[in-house]
């Protein structure tokens, strides 16, 4: 190899085994290969998450304090903590808990997007992958921050100002925990939640509470379901070579 291979082959390796942050830290990246899935033997795991009895009424959030918010919002605020309609749960993030061990993926390149929208987090709980960008927007008349409370346990926190309507701000989030409590200092009432991974294997249940994971090599995995307020349920599946898994996590009405 002549000295410019070498050089293009040393810039490679070093590309390849750190990423820099935005604060110019710079945090391993875990190591080995790209786990490369098959797409003629790639399966999926598809279900629902369904919650069993009469969710509780939710809490209204009182803006009277903050004239800016209360504007925004001419009836009661549903606090939006349980979404349960037609025995079907909104808001549980569905992710690969088990099975996927020493297997690394490419973090998608489009962000995921939280808004601060009438003094609340819109999307309320949102999922990325570790690295993946998650950008924050103001949508407002009014100042707000995102701030993490309490702090990541695997990673750095963060807490930054989005003065206005309009203002944007990026970040990333190192390592993969489920999941992360957002909240702003402005308005105390505001919580959203970012959930973590370290695979592309994972969504957030709309109103139907259904879920579809794709692309999965197959093999034997954990499925699991994370609600803010309700806790987790898991269910053991297989996956056979272009095979669908079907899988239902059921959250209980507490008594
Ligand atoms: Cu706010």
């Amino acid at each position: 190899m002549n000295k410019i291979g070498v050089a293009a082959a040393v810039c490679a390796v070093a590309v390849g085994a750190v990423m820099l942050w935005p604060s110019g830290r710079k945090d391993a990246v875990t190591a080995g290969p790209l786990t490369l899935v098959d797409p003629a033997t790639a399966g999926s795991v598809h279900g629902t998450v369904r919650f069993e009895g009469t969710p509780p009424a939710p809490a209204l959030i009182d803006m009277s304090s903050k004239p800016e918010c209360h504007a925004l919002h001419p009836g009661p605020a549903p606090d939006g903590k349980i979404l349960a309609k037609d025995g079907r749960l909104q808001n549980a993030v569905v992710y690969i808990s088990a099975g996927l061990e020493g297997k690394r993926f490419a973090v998608p390149a489009e962000p995921v997007a939280m808004d601060q929208k009438d003094c609340l987090f819109s999307p309320r709980v949102v999922a990325v992958m570790a690295g993946q960008d998650l950008e924050f927007v103001n949508s407002d008349p009014a100042q707000h921050n995102v701030k993490t409370a309490p702090d990541p346990k695997n990673s750095d926190g963060f807490n930054f100002t989005l003065p206005r309507k309009g203002a944007r701000q990026k970040t990333r989030i190192a390592r993969a925990e489920v999941a992360i409590r957002l909240s702003c200092d402005f308005h105390g009432w505001m919580e959203g939640w970012v959930a973590v991974l370290d695979h592309p294997f994972f969504q957030v249940t709309g109103p139907d509470g259904s879920f579809d994971l794709k692309g999965l090599p197959p093999g034997d995995y954990e499925v699991k379901a994370w609600h803010e307020a309700l806790g987790e349920r898991s269910a053991k599946i297989h996956v056979d070579p272009k095979g669908t898994a079907e899988a239902v996590l059921v959250f209980v009405a507490r008594p």
